[in-house]
């Protein structure tokens, strides 16, 4: 009895630390007169603290795991299939891929297991991934903070990152205006920003946080923003003064909210569907819709929804760029995701090359190139398809198709393809990933004004 008190106290102090740490605001202190301290949680003082509903990693691990046959890869197709206690980074498809797999802590033992059985070639990335989230979550500054204080240095609640682009938008209100596109699924709005100095300027859409929990995403698009506002580089002012932009750091808002709230893991929105949600909202628009690379399943993470353009997210970006494609002049757009450090073009569904492969293939290549000079970093630069892996109803894919724009990329920012972070990317490597994705888009922009796209 006493060990288990003990035991509990020992948690209950962890949810302290955490709560007070990480998510002051979201932690679940319930002022105690006259409140019952049921199981498993504690009295201090005079609050009764109550253990918050966080999903937690602790001891799960991350696999990297290499195929080297056919039998394998059917193997690891079916365990993808039967287990949702194994997080699968894309599918299993070819001799000689390299996944990564998280793998739920009551269930090392089982799948070392399977390893050894089948002799597949593998590494431990990471032996406690719930270390990789704690210290993350730390670098979180509370939602009470001025908007002033955002930084690069740190992430930041949607809420703040809203106040941000407001304040902003006071400071330069020649330049910068606030937009929104309209609420999400439950309510929370989509925000972004026009920053224009002349109407007639050709622009450059830039579409971040799709995925909730790739939070380089949203940081490198408030970068940019900060940037094409204050940077002294006369090219960067260059590049401020000669196009418009419309930059949106969170179209998937609840997504974003909830992995700073209950799952640091949680990747789409928060749509109900019985007992359970959320659809991939990058697999939802109405490009070669749930052809392939996606799932019919709500259970699933990369879920297409239950018909092309059935979420309110989505919707809300196809009017927005339905409505301004074409009085803006967007000629260029950019989805800002992460990790695997990529530069890629449509198509997404098929092998078969866009109008415009060579064009874009050789813009993503001098990107990688300027990358590689200014960080040392090693960008991949291709097709979605042969890239990454095939997957359909992509927004960027979408935009390319329906509305003909010509410069389309989808950006998978660090860490590399076998980080030990997945997209838990450490606050430190903010500046310098932010940096190098507003360098590809630099060169991008300047090789296709070269190129002629935006006369
Ligand atoms: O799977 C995705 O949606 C993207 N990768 S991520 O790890 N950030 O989730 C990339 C694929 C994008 N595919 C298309 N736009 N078709
Ligand atoms: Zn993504």
């Amino acid at each position: 009895m006493k060990i288990l008190n003990m035991l509990t106290w020992h948690s209950a102090s962890l949810w302290l630390v955490i709560t007070t740490l990480a998510m002051a605001d979201t932690g679940s202190k319930v002022s105690s007169e006259n409140v019952d301290c049921g199981e498993g949680s504690v009295v201090s003082g005079e609050t009764c603290q109550v253990p918050p509903d966080q999903a937690r990693y602790d001891h799960y691990r991350i696999y990297n795991v290499q195929f080297d046959t056919d039998e394998q890869i059917k193997l690891f197709q079916k365990l993808e299939d039967e287990s949702d206690s194994l997080t699968f980074i894309g599918h299993a498809r070819e001799i000689g891929q390299k996944l990564s797999i998280l793998v739920a802590a009551h269930r090392v033992a089982d799948f070392a297991d399977l390893l050894k059985t089948y002799h597949i070639e593998h590494r431990v990335l990471t032996y406690n991934f719930q270390d990789k989230i704690d210290s993350n979550l730390r670098e979180v500054l509370p939602d009470s903070i001025d908007p002033s204080k955002l930084d690069w240095q740190h992430f930041f609640h949607l809420k703040t990152i809203y106040a941000w682009l407001d304040q902003m938008a006071e400071k330069y209100s020649d330049r910068l205006t606030v937009l929104d596109m309209g609420s999400s699924t439950q309510n929370n709005r989509i925000m972004g920003i026009k920053l224009s100095t002349n109407p007639n300027n050709k622009a450059i859409f830039i579409e971040a946080g799709i995925h909730a929990r790739e939070w380089i995403s949203p940081a490198t698009a408030t970068y940019i923003i900060n940037e094409l506002l204050t940077s002294q580089d006369a090219g960067v002012q260059k590049l401020a003064r000669d196009y418009n932009w419309f930059v949106f750091p969170s179209v998937n808002p609840d997504g974003y909210k909830y992995t700073f709230e209950h799952d640091r893991m949680w990747r789409k929105n928060r749509q109900l569907f019985g007992t359970s949600r959320g659809v991939d909202l990058n697999r939802n628009y109405p490009d070669h819709w749930n052809s392939t690379g996606s799932s019919s399943d709500p259970t699933r993470y990369d879920y297409a929804g239950p018909s092309a353009g059935s979420e309110v997210e989505t919707q809300r970006l196809i009017d927005f760029i339905r409505s301004h494609a074409k009085k803006e002049q967007i000629k260029t757009y950019i989805a800002l995701h992460s990790y695997s450090q990529m530069l890629m073009f449509p198509y997404g569904h098929t092998k078969e090359r866009v109008y415009n492969y060579d064009d874009l293939q050789e813009f993503g290549k001098k990107a990688a190139a300027a990358i590689k000079a200014e960080s040392g970093r090693d960008y991949v630069s291709g097709s979605l398809y042969e890239t990454i892996y095939p997957a359909g109803g992509g927004s960027m894919d979408w935009a390319h198709a329906e509305l003909e724009i010509p410069i389309a990329y989808t950006f998978e920012l660090r860490g590399p393809p076998d980080s030990q972070d997945l997209f838990i990317l450490p606050a430190v490597q903010i500046q310098p990933t932010a940096s190098e994705a507003f360098t590809a888009i630099r060169t991008i922009v300047e090789a296709a004004a070269e190129k002629g796209y935006y006369k």
